[in-house]
Parts: C-alpha cells; sequence; structure tokens
C-alpha cells in the first residue's frame, strides 16, 4: 500500500477534509517533504490546470497521482447526478466525464462522492438509483479508455441517503452489472455506518479500490480512537495494494497533521 495526502484548490472547500490548500506548486513540495507517494487533487474544475503543468509538478517531486475528486461539481457548481432537473445531470455527468478524462491522462482515477446527491424532493429512492447506474456504467466505460478504475464512495448518512455501507456499495455494483467501478473505503464514513470496519472490508473483498485513511473524528490516524491495526490486516487480506490517502481536516495546523499521519500509515503498515 501507498501513501497519499490532498491538495484542495476550491474555495467554497475551504473547511473541507484536505491537507494543502495553498498553490500546487507548494502543496506537491509539501507532500514530497513529508515523504508521502503520491497527491490526491481536489479541483474546481478539469481546465483549473493543464494536465502538462500537473505532470511536470509529479515529475519535479517523485509524486504520483492517486486520485481526483469530482465534489467540487456540488460545492461550487451545485450539480448532482440525481438531480430532479434533467439538464443538471447531464451537467453533472458531463462534469464527471472530463474530470475522468483528465485524471486518466495522469493514470488516477475519478472519485464520485458527493455528486452522487440523494433521492427525495419528488425524486424515489428507485429512481435516484437507477440514475445512478446508468451515470456509473458511462462513467466506467469512459476510465476504462485510460486503463483506470472509477471510484464510487459510500457516503455517511449525513451526507446522502442513497448508499451509506461499503456492503451496500458492493451489492449495487453486483445487481447493476456495473464495470470498471470499484469502491472507496473512507474510514470516516465507515466509523459512523459500519459496525466493524475491518470486517466490512473484509466482506466487500475486491470491490475496494481506494482508501480515505482518516480517523474516528476525520483527524490524521491516531489522533481519534479508530485502530488501524485490523483495518490494514482485513486491507492486505483483500489484497488491496492502493493508496491510504490523507482525506483529512488540517488540525492542529496542516503541517503537524501531515506528519502525524504519515508516520500513522509507516507505523500501520510495518
Ligand atoms: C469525499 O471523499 C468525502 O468523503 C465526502 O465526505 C465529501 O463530502
Ligand atoms: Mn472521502
Amino acid at each position: 500500500m501507498k501513501s497519499a495526502i490532498t491538495l484542495c484548490q476550491v474555495p467554497e472547500a475551504a473547511a473541507g477534509p484536505f491537507v494543502f490548500h495553498q498553490p500546487l506548486p507548494e502543496g506537491f513540495a509539501a507532500a514530497a517533504q513529508h515523504g508521502y507517494d503520491a497527491v490526491e487533487l481536489f479541483l474546481p474544475s478539469p481546465d483549473f490546470v493543464t494536465v502538462e503543468e500537473i505532470k511536470t509538478l509529479a515529475t519535479k517531486h517523485h509524486l504520483e497521482i492517486a486520485a481526483v475528486g469530482t465534489g467540487a461539481g456540488m460545492v461550487k457548481h451545485g450539480l448532482s447526478l440525481t438531480d430532479p432537473d434533467p439538464q443538471v445531470r447531464e451537467r453533472a455527468l458531463s462534469f464527471i466525464l472530463e474530470l475522468i478524462n483528465f485524471g486518466g491522462q495522469l493514470n488516477a482515477p475519478a472519485i464520485l462522492g458527493s455528486m452522487q446527491g440523494k433521492w427525495g424532493d419528488n425524486v424515489s429512492r428507485e429512481q435516484a438509483l437507477t440514475w445512478l447506474a446508468e451515470a456509473l456504467k458511462i462513467a466506467g466505460e469512459e476510465a476504462s479508455k485510460h486503463n483506470v478504475p472509477f471510484i464510487y464512495e459510500p457516503l455517511n448518512r449525513y451526507e446522502t441517503n442513497l448508499i451509506n455501507k461499503l456492503h451496500d456499495g458492493a451489492l449495487f455494483i453486483e445487481e447493476k452489472n456495473l464495470n470498471n467501478i470499484v469502491l472507496l473505503a473512507d474510514l470516516f464514513h465507515m466509523n459512523i455506518e459500519e459496525s466493524n470496519i475491518a470486517q466490512a472490508i473484509l466482506d466487500a473483498g475486491s470491490h475496494t479500490g481506494h482508501v480515505h485513511f482518516a480517523d474516528s473524528n476525520r483527524q490524521a490516524m491516531g489522533h481519534g480512537h479508530t485502530n488501524p491495526k485490523p483495518i490494514i490486516d482485513a486491507l492486505r487480506k483483500v489484497d488491496y495494494n492502493g493508496y491510504l490517502s490523507a482525506e483529512i481536516f488540517p488540525l492542529p495546523d496542516p503541517r503537524t497533521c501531515a506528519a502525524q499521519e504519515i508516520t500513522a500509515i509507516k507505523s500501520a503498515l510495518s
């Protein structure tokens, strides 16, 4: 398993669970100084920065791009894949496809988190899940052109009412015959929703394709009460060899948080 840390360039997400918010050249440098293998990018839109600029920074700092988040589509542009308005759904899907193509050129998968939306307001649960499955089918196909998967993230109940648990995500992928879709195990959401995080990872088997490595309070591992050991054991048992990515609050400050998290990742993997 490899380490990654979040770089956020979205002003509307300044209070979100992302570690570094400074301009990308400084963010890449900070990630490298702390010894991370990769960065996870949270960008306002696919044209915010060129693929070449990111490639140059990644090469300079010997960093991979672990993944690209799509949440700005929701927090900045108000888009969701389950919006009652078909034009909003279409714009949501286009935004995601553009980020899949942006990330794909960097060998990085894109993530669907908050842009999955919610059911309600005249949209039934069944209708929302149908729209979600249709969008995931298209996203999975687009990602496959770049030989990367598309990552679907179950979120806790306060953020979505669609799918909250890893197991339900796995069943959804299987029932809807979705190809090239993997699940994101965000340990913060799982701490709220799962009876046992390690067991949930075991039960999801090979479906897990990315991990947000957050403690129970969404701070760096070690700042809350999650025990990472059985979780790492479970990830090893399902042959997970992807990223443990620091999508966490920059507390008490970004540098202390980044240092604590990389220490925790190394110690959990040792
Ligand atoms: C995104 O990765 C995530 O975990 C969400 O909680 C953001 O709203
Ligand atoms: Mn997450």
